[in-house]
């Protein structure tokens, strides 16, 4: 990641307190599971139980203890529960979800998500600065049902990060909406979205989760990718993300969130990259 740009760079707190609030926002649309109190005291139970088993049999101390109990205090306080969570757990809960899913392969949502982004055409450029930053990337390809149907009107919800592996409406000094966008599928199912190559993502290094991170001597990053939720009328949404073909920490993900079969292949163009992808949505 570049430290170069001229606009401060952001805080934990800041992009943590911004997660909070968008997962708060997001209860309505992921719904709240109604859990009967024997789930509830089985998923809860299990969980302690895998708790205890850790500290007795690593003979966890009671400064250790301590300090667990102050980083989770610290995690709450700087909002990065959404972060953290998304980072180290949602890829699991993905995987299960994933278990009854066919088509396109999914991936975790992350903590970035933000609804009701602009409206776009098939072929169309997603919102960015006159003078954003990094490579252009051409990527296009189409939406089809399992018999390999063209979808038309099928959105692709897109976000991404700049060049510097920054969100907007996470990181400050970033216009509202840029690099989201919907995309709108033509009568053949097809899209073109021009934009930049992100950059790999650092998870914040001056909050708890990268104070987590730096005690146990891990690395922050995440290979740059390209988020996206792909929705058909009567078919069931998939929430995923691509990747670059031999792109940075592509094998070692922090988030745990790479699959083999979500690596883009770009070609180098006159002004940049053409990356293709094409997408498969099942029957709701
Ligand atoms: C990201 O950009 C992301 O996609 C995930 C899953 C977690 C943290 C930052
Ligand atoms: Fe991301």
């Amino acid at each position: 990641m570049t430290t170069t740009h001229a606009t401060p760079t952001p805080t934990a707190a800041d992009s943590g307190a911004n997660a909070s609030d968008a997962f708060r926002a997001s209860t309505a649309r992921h719904g709240s599971a109604g859990t009967s109190t024997e789930r509830a005291d089985r998923l809860i139970r299990r969980t302690l139980e895998a708790i205890h088993q850790v500290i007795r049999e690593e003979e966890v101390t009671y400064p250790e203890f301590q300090t667990v109990k102050a980083w989770l205090m610290a995690v709450g306080e700087g909002g990065e529960w959404p972060l953290f969570l998304d980072v180290f757990v949602e890829h699991e809960v993905e995987k299960v979800a994933a278990r009854t899913q066919h088509g396109t392969t999914g991936t975790i949502e992350g903590p970035y998500y933000l609804p009701g982004q602009k409206q776009l055409g098939a072929v169309d450029t997603l919102p960015m600065r006159a003078d954003e930053k990094g490579e252009q990337l051409v990527f296009s390809g189409q939406v089809r049902d399992l018999d390999g149907r063209p979808l038309a009107g099928a959105e692709i919800d897109f976000w991404q990060a700049d060049a510097d592996g920054y969100y907007s409406g996470f990181a400050p000094n970033l216009p509202e909406g840029n690099l989201r966008g919907v995309f709108r599928t033509d009568d053949d199912g097809r899209f073109s979205i021009t934009t930049i190559k992100p950059a790999p993502y650092q998870i914040p290094t001056d909050g708890p989760t990268g104070a987590m991170i730096t005690a146990a001597g891990w690395h922050p990053w995440r290979p740059a990718h390209l988020h996206l939720m792909v929705r058909a009328d009567g078919h069931r949404s998939v929430t995923t993300q691509l990747y670059f073909t031999g792109g940075e920490w592509l094998d070692a993900d922090v988030a745990s969130a790479t699959k083999d079969e979500l690596v883009l292949d770009p070609e180098r163009t006159g002004d940049g990259w053409a990356a293709v992808y094409d997408f498969e949505l099942e029957r709701a």
